[in-house]
């Protein structure tokens, strides 16, 4: 390790380095750099060789209207990776990655979504990839659940239904029992706000129930919950004999109050990130249960509005103490970030989680725009979230498990370079002043099925072209950047590819 970097980590985050000013160059040997995908975003085979049926397959196929892209597409194919698992190795060897994270369908495990019937065909699915990443050196981290909730559960009111706790104990155990020989690396469940508040609250994401302030708060309730099953199954089953460790992904978009000496302005910021990430992190990573001052806050609304009681739920002194703690790690997702306010706040809809922030956020016209209208670049919005969470949660490790840019079609994706190695360098700067950041995982490998919005939005290093059935694959720009990246482990703001063909390198 550079000897700067292991300074600066020993000095640890509350003494400053009197070495800042040197910057660090360097990742540490042990830095994961790493790519994602999702099950329902790449697999493709939606109801062969016995998968049950998603939300998200009847979403597509059922309420197609809900889409934002309105383009009539699904993931019944998409990126076709359940045909294709040579292809995908192959392109995770090319990159040299140090990792790959990649998703569990739960349906296409358990078709009924119970553990009455296990899907062999599954469980050689998956056992092939992990086994050719173990193969060529490469660490799966494995997502037991990215949002393809088995539609059989959502008929029994999904994870608004306190049972899914149970149900999802019992998947993550055929889980482990198949797999945890050779995954060391486990998240449970990839974003419980956009699951709870987007899928439950709104219609932006299966199953669309659209009851916000209401059905996202028995979600995050249930959910946190859930969690904490597998993390105890796991440490106390598992983890004796294998030694993984289990993490939990969070959506963490930086945020700053848009008039920083506004009293307002500062106490909706703190409900607005408490709504969207307190809710689901300070059960598991601070100090139990819901956030003080956002419970006080719906507690509040909900009596002003007649309910009898909160609509937030409450969690017993047992359910907090059974989730506190429930942790190895902390996975991240981050894209980008917004201004808050409490002045001239749209009317939301009333009971809703917007309505009980009283925030509006704000983006600035000068940070460029990428394909998707939710992602602008925000400058140096990943230190700063990085900063915050790692002066939140002080000795928790951190993973970056998402983050990228989307583009359109093309391989010359200057801009999709351009963020890459500036959100690297904003690791490097958060390492430097003592952030635990252990790996970063670009998303994602190759385009892929971008739920709501289609196939429009394109992240992949690789693209993918769906018109064509064989779903062939080229490097981009960024693919030969992130590469070189990962062989240096520096960022080498020079660099430029002679061409752009990607091989194989000796030893991957
Ligand atoms: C990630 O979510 C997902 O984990 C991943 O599967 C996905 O491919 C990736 O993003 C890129 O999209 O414009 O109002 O409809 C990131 C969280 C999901 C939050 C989309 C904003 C759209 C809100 N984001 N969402 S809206």
């Amino acid at each position: 390790m550079h000897t700067v970097a292991l300074l600066s980590l020993l000095l640890g985050c509350c003494v400053a380095s009197p070495w800042k000013e040197e910057p660090v160059k360097k990742f540490p040997e042990d830095f994961l750099f790493g790519a994602g995908s999702a099950a329902y975003q790449v697999e493709g085979a939606w109801d062969e060789d016995g998968k049950g049926e998603s939300i998200w397959d009847d979403f597509m196929h059922n309420k197609p209207w809900l889409m934002i892209a309105q383009d009539g597409s699904s993931g019944d194919v998409a990126s076709d990776s359940y045909h294709n698992l040579e292809r995908d190795i192959q392109i995770i060897r090319e990159l040299g990655l140090d990792s790959y994270r990649f998703s569990i369908s739960w349906p296409r495990l358990l078709p009924s979504g119970f553990p009455d019937q296990v899907n062999e065909a599954a469980i050689q699915y998956y056992n092939n990839l992990i086994n050719e990443l173990l193969k060529h050196n490469i660490e799966p981290i494995v997502t037991i659940y990215h949002w393809d909730l088995p539609k059989s559960l959502q008929d029994l009111g999904g994870w608004t239904n306190p049972n899914i706790a149970q149900w999802y104990e019992d998947y993550a155990r055929i889980v482990f029992d198949n797999f945890s020989n050779r995954v060391k690396l486990w998240l449970t469940i990839n974003e419980p706000n956009e699951i709870c508040y987007l899928g439950y609250g709104h219609v932006l994401e299966a199953p669309a129930l659209n009851a916000s302030g209401i059905a996202d708060y028995l979600c995050a309730k249930n959910l946190v919950i859930a969690h904490a099953r597998a993390y105890r199954l796991y440490t106390s089953q598992y983890k004796p004999l294998h030694g993984g460790r289990v993490g939990i992904v969070f959506s963490a978009n930086w945020h700053v109050p848009l008039n920083p000496d506004s009293e307002a302005d500062k106490l909706a910021d703190t409900l607005h990130f408490q709504a969207k990430f307190g809710i689901y992190a300070n059960p598991i990573f601070g100090y139990g249960g819901f956030p003080k001052e956002y419970s006080e806050r719906v507690a509040e609304k909900s009596a002003a509005q007649g309910f009898p009681r909160s609509r937030l739920p409450e969690f017993s002194e047992e359910e907090k103490q059974f989730v506190l703690g429930s942790y190895d790690f902390m996975g991240v997702n981050h894209y980008t970030g917004q201004l808050v306010t409490a002045e001239n706040v749209p009317e939301y809809a009333v009971p809703s989680l917007l309505d009980d922030t009283g925030a509006d956020l704000i983006t600035l016209d000068e940070w460029k725009q990428s394909t998707s209208p939710w992602i602008k670049w925000m400058p140096n919005s990943l230190y700063n979230q990085l900063l915050e969470l790692g002066s939140l949660y002080p000795g928790v490790d951190f993973y970056i498990t998402e983050n990228g840019w989307s583009g359109s079609t093309g391989l010359v994706d200057d801009d999709r370079v351009d963020y890459l190695r500036s959100c690297l360098q904003q690791c490097l700067d958060a390492v430097a002043d003592g952030v635990r950041l252990k790996g970063y995982y670009t998303w994602s490998l190759m385009d892929s099925f971008e739920w709501a919005f289609g196939y429009g939005a394109r992240f992949g290093l690789y693209e993918i072209d769906f018109e064509d059935p064989k779903r062939p694959h080229t490097p981009r720009k960024s693919a030969l950047v992130y590469k070189h990246i990962i062989k240096t482990r520096a960022i080498d703001y020079d660099y430029a590819p002679d061409s752009l063909v990607m091989t194989i390198d000796e030893g991957h």
